[in-house]
C-alpha cells in the first residue's frame, strides 16, 4: 500500500521561524500513522520504518525545506533493536543522493511500555550521534518515556509530551514539573521543544519557563502550506 508524509513546524520561539519540520506519516485518505501503522505486518515493520525516513526526505527535498534553513526531524520505532547500520543505509543512500546534509537531520526516539532494552535503543542513538545525526527525545514526560533513555544517552533535543503541555497556563504542578525540565536540559546543554501547544496562554506559559522551541496547531498543523513547494509533491 502507499503512504505520504505530512510535515509540523517546530518554531524557533526566540525568532517564530521553523527550527525543524516533523515528519508524520499519513494514508493517502487522510489516516494518521496509527490508522497506517496498523496495516503494516510486524515482520515487515523495519522495512516500512527505513521507507518512512527516505520517503519523508525525498518529500522534504522537494518541498524546499533545505532553503527553508530548517532541519528535519523523523520518527523512529521504539523498539529500535536492530542494527545502527543495517538500518540507516537506505536513509543515508536518499540523503546522499538528495545532498540533504546530514546534519540537518534529527531522530526521534522514544521509550514505550514494550521496549525490551533501553541500553539498546541508547546506543543505536549514541551511534547515529557520532555519525552526526542530531537525535531528539520524544515524548518525554509521558508514560514509560522519561528518564530512563536520558540518563542514559544525552540527546540534542527533549520533546516534552503535550500531556505536560496541555492546559499548563492553569496547572502549577505541570508549571513545577516543566521548569524542572527546562533547568535539568539547561545544565546538560539540551534544548527542550514543548509538544502539542493549542492556546496562546499555554504558549505564554512555556515562554515564561524557559522553552526555547515549540511546536503545535497553535504554531502549524501537519502538511506542506509553511513550505516553500505548497502542494504534496508526487513520488514517482
Ligand atoms: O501524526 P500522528 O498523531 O498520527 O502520529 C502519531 C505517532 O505515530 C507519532 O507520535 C509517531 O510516534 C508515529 N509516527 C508518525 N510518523 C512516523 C514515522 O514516519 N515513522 C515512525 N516510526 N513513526 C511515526
Ligand atoms: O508521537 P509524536 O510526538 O511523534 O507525534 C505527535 C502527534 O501529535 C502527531 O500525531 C501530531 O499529529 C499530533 N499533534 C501535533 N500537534 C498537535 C496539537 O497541537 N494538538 C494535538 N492534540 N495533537 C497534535
Ligand atoms: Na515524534
Ligand atoms: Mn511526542
Amino acid at each position: 500500500f502507499d503512504f505520504s508524509m505530512a510535515f509540523q513546524p517546530i518554531v524557533d520561539l526566540a525568532t517564530m521561524r521553523p527550527y525543524a519540520y516533523e515528519a508524520l506519516i499519513r494514508g493517502l485518505n487522510g489516516e494518521g500513522a496509527a490508522e497506517v501503522l496498523a496495516r503494516v505486518t510486524p515482520d515487515n515493520l523495519y522495512a516500512f520504518d527505513q521507507r518512512c525516513r527516505v520517503r519523508a526526505i525525498e518529500l522534504a527535498a522537494r518541498a524546499g525545506i533545505l532553503e527553508t534553513g530548517a532541519r528535519l526531524s523523523i520518527n523512529f520505532l521504539p523498539n529500535a533493536v536492530y542494527s545502527p547500520v543495517a538500518c540507516i543505509q537506505l536513509t543515508l543512500k536518499t540523503a546522499r543522493e538528495l545532498d540533504f546534509p546530514t546534519d540537518r537531520l534529527v531522530f526521534e526516539f522514544t521509550e514505550n511500555e514494550q521496549m525490551l532494552d533501553p541500553d539498546h535503543v541508547a546506543s543505536i542513538a549514541a551511534a547515529y550521534h557520532k555519525m552526526g545525526f542530531g537525535i531528539a527525545l520524544d515524548d518525554f514526560g509521558a508514560g514509560h518515556a522519561g528518564l530512563g533513555l536520558l540518563a542514559r544517552f544525552q540527546p540534542d533535543t527533549v520533546k516534552l509530551d503535550m500531556e505536560l503541555v496541555r492546559g499548563i497556563d492553569a496547572s502549577l504542578p505541570r508549571r513545577v514539573i516543566v521548569g524542572g525540565i527546562v533547568d535539568m536540559c539547561r545544565k546538560l546543554g539540551i534544548a527542550v521543544v514543548a509538544e502539542g501547544v493549542e492556546t496562546e496562554s499555554e504558549l505564554a506559559a512555556l515562554r515564561a519557563l524557559g522553552i526555547g522551541y515549540a511546536q503545535g496547531y497553535l504554531l502549524g498543523r501537519p502538511g506542506f502550506e509553511h513550505l516553500p513547494a505548497v502542494t504534496p509533491p508526487a513520488v514517482p
